[in-house]
């Protein structure tokens, strides 16, 4: 297991030297911002990002994430081109020996969330779903916007991307998906580099767009597409967490035991209603993840792979980035860190 932590480049207010700090963090989870959506990652781009996380004694372990374009999840005409690129960059981070690649195939919206300041009894503030603020929200009539929206739609483009998506269920998202992981997974294989999808999050339909990484049966759909160890899963336990009929402990033990578990996002959520939650303090007791049985489970199956704390909460007076400041997710490497070497010292293979 190699502990990481994800870093947002030079505009992180989280410095390099800060997360070398922290006990345990060896690998860095980041990616290239400043290219379009679509357009091919340049090497010389990715081997900058490589040589500044080694110049502060860390290694470029995961990139979270190279974007898929609309086109491709849509299965536009022009979506061959787009993947094209996408195979580019693929070579271009395996030729650096980047060995794992991050991406998700969620139509529109990437993560959502009503409230980024959920304030507790402790002070503290945490990321949060409820799904009434959402689910009669017509993005189309309504002028709508939640916390932290992505801001990378005009209205326009919104709309004619939720027209376009009028044609797209989940079955022919299913098919586009497909369709990319036919084109891209054999070239990850050879360029070695390990593709590892994440669940969509939260995981279910949102505004009407179709959602499918979502539970235990799209995850054996998934991997089924094409048998590559170049084809595997981000386990991100906070976002299959408000899914509560998954059983996750079962589930990434099944997973990781396949060898189809490449990164794992460590995250503990807190139901409050049917598809409503809240993001947690990560240790078991404060949530409805075992993140001791998620521990155990990775331990007993021999996982190799990457793990980093999901997101955190803003203690100690922090601001920032919400989800991802400094103090609460070293809490986390460290707590994730603790489990993992009782339960090695205590299971012995
Ligand atoms: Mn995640």
């Amino acid at each position: 297991m190699k502990m990481t932590f994800r870093w947002y480049g030079k505009d992180d207010p989280v410095k390099l030297q800060y997360i070398r700090q922290v006990p345990a963090v060896k690998g860095i989870v980041s990616a290239l911002y400043y290219v379009p959506v679509g357009e091919a990652w340049p090497k010389e781009g990715i081997a900058s990002l490589k040589r500044e996380i080694e110049d502060n004694g860390l290694e470029f372990t995961v990139i979270e994430s190279i974007p898929v374009h609309e086109d491709i999840k849509l299965g536009r005409s022009t979506r061959d081109g787009y993947i094209e690129n996408y195979i580019q960059s693929i070579q271009n981070m395996g030729g650096l020996g980047i060995p794992y690649l991050c991406y998700n195939f969620m139509p529109v919206f990437d993560w959502t969330r009503s409230d980024l300041q959920m304030k507790h009894e402790d002070g503290s503030t945490s990321l949060s779903y409820d799904h009434q603020q959402l689910e009669n929200v017509d993005l189309r009539k309504d002028d709508f916007s939640l916390p932290g929206w992505a801001t990378s739609y005009s209205k326009d483009e919104l709309d004619s991307l939720l027209d376009a998506y009028e044609e797209v269920d989940s079955e022919t998202l299913w098919e586009n998906l497909e369709y990319f992981l036919k084109a891209v997974v054999p070239v990850a294989e050879k360029s070695g580099v390990k593709m590892a999808i994440h669940p969509d999050d939260p995981p279910w339909p949102i505004f009407g767009l179709p959602r499918i990484i979502t539970d235990e049966k799209a995850l054996d759909r998934l991997t089924s597409i094409v048998d590559s160890p170049s084809n595997g899963l981000t386990f991100c336990t906070g976002s299959l967490g408000p899914n509560g009929d998954m059983n996750i402990v079962e589930t990434i033990r099944k997973f990781s035991r396949l060898g189809k578990v490449h990164f794992v996002h460590t995250r503990n959520i807190k139901r409050t209603g049917t598809h409503s939650f809240y993001e947690s303090r990560h240790p078991t007791e404060f949530g409805d993840v075992d993140m001791y049985g998620v521990v155990k489970a990775l331990v007993e199956t021999g996982f190799a792979g990457a793990i980093r704390p999901d997101h955190g909460r803003m203690i100690w007076g922090e601001t920032g980035r919400p989800g991802y400041g400094l103090y609460d997710r070293a809490l986390g490497a460290m707590y994730v860190y603790g489990l993992w070497e009782a339960c090695e010292k205590c299971n012995p293979l």
